[in-house]
């Protein structure tokens, strides 16, 4: 039987997006030399960019507010209105970007399904298509790695290589979608350049594991980020003294990359656990960084009644509709925490099919 802790504390599993800055980006915000980003003199923001270049092996960065800003300007950048994008068919540009791609870069996407998100560089050689007057110009490949929808799944870097050579081959550009590019890079224990390497551009957040408050930043070469910036300023994403959020961003990249092993090492408990739960279906293999998705349809639920159930105890979870979950693991969450949220999927699985013998 758990025990419904006593507690305004709400153990929060939908992302890792919840994560709060830490004392020291606190402390770096108030100290943080500030001035106009617009005019490019943000000292702060210029060494952020810097940094972030360096560290993925690219020539210039771009700061901006959001990954989901990063990925369009990057799409922008890439291409001309009526151009079509391959992309895997769960990709996040695709699902959860409300449609910008196509609202404002005006490109259709050609999808290609990966196995749990990874791609198969055969099946898109198959999906590149010749220059011919009836069809749209494929002018970009882009990849997301760890793939959200996919379960949070690294692609090597053999893979990543595989494919931006299809692309050279071809003439195409090629974008990362690499918002947990340092999950992949733990992972598969390289370092994130290796992963960066065959990319024209990458966009990593800020604002997920590595728990600054705000910001994604776009890498690519100078003259890539040059005309990148032009976008974002088009797009309103433009920022005046944005040093306070660059100040966080850069103690993210200093001291809060290795400490995400252990939001692995806690996501591998929590499936593990989960997977003994009868009742309960999950692909184990999928759980290679810090994403777990499982399946409740087995017990009689459907993801909202689950998550209504979850609540009474606390727990907070998002929705992979009809039947599925996804929990989080990130700084806020304890090994401890997952102990006790087992508990209690442990005890509404018993309680659900014990109901249904009756
Ligand atoms: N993902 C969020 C939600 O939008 C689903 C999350 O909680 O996982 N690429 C990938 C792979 C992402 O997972 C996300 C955010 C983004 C891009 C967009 O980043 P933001 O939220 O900063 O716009």
């Amino acid at each position: 039987m758990v025990l419904v802790i006593k507690m305004e504390i709400v153990i929060d599993l939908r992302s890792d997006t919840v994560t709060k800055p830490t004392e020291e980006m606190l402390q770096a915000i108030a100290q943080a030399p500030l001035g106009d980003d617009c005019s490019g003199e943000d000292p702060t923001v210029n060494h952020l960019e810097a940094l972030a270049a360096d560290k993925l092996g690219k020539e210039a960065g771009l700061l901006v507010p959001s990954g989901t800003m990063g990925n369009l300007v990057s799409v922008l950048t890439h291409t001309r209105h009526g151009d079509e994008v391959i992309m895997e068919s769960e990709c996040h540009i695709y699902y959860y970007e409300a449609g910008n791609i196509s609202a404002i870069a005006g490109v259709i996407p050609r999808f290609v399904k990966g196995h749990n998100g990874v791609l198969d560089p055969d099946d898109i050689k198959d999906a590149v298509r010749e220059r011919d007057l009836h069809y749209p110009p494929t002018t970009l490949i882009t990849m997301e790695n760890t793939h959200n929808r996919g379960g949070g799944t690294v692609t090597s870097v053999e893979l990543c290589n595989a494919v931006c050579d299809i692309a050279k081959e071809r003439g195409l550009g090629t974008h990362l979608d690499g918002a947990r590019i340092f999950n992949a890079g733990l992972a598969l224990g390289v370092e994130v350049k290796e992963i960066a390497e065959p990319f024209d551009s990458v966009m990593f957040c800020l604002s997920k594991g590595l728990s600054a408050p705000v910001g994604s930043v776009i890498v690519g070469s100078s003259d890539f980020i040059e005309r990148a910036r032009k976008y974002r300023k088009m797009l309103g994403g433009g920022m005046r003294q944005a040093g306070i959020i660059a100040a966080a961003g850069i103690v993210a990249l200093e001291t809060m990359i290795d400490r995400l092993e252990e939001d692995h090492v806690n996501a591998r408990y929590l499936g593990e656990g989960l997977a003994l739960i009868p009742g309960i279906h999950i692909e184990l293999e999928t759980v290679e960084t810090n994403l777990v998705y499982f399946d409740v349809g087995n017990l009689g639920f459907n993801s909202i009644s689950f998550r209504n159930e979850l609540q009474k105890y606390h727990v907070e979870v998002t929705l992979r509709p009809p039947t599925g979950i996804r929990m989080v693991t990130h700084r806020h969450i304890s090994r401890e925490n997952i102990s006790y949220v087992l508990g209690v999927i442990e005890e509404i699985a018993k309680r659900c099919i014990k109901n249904r013998k009756l």
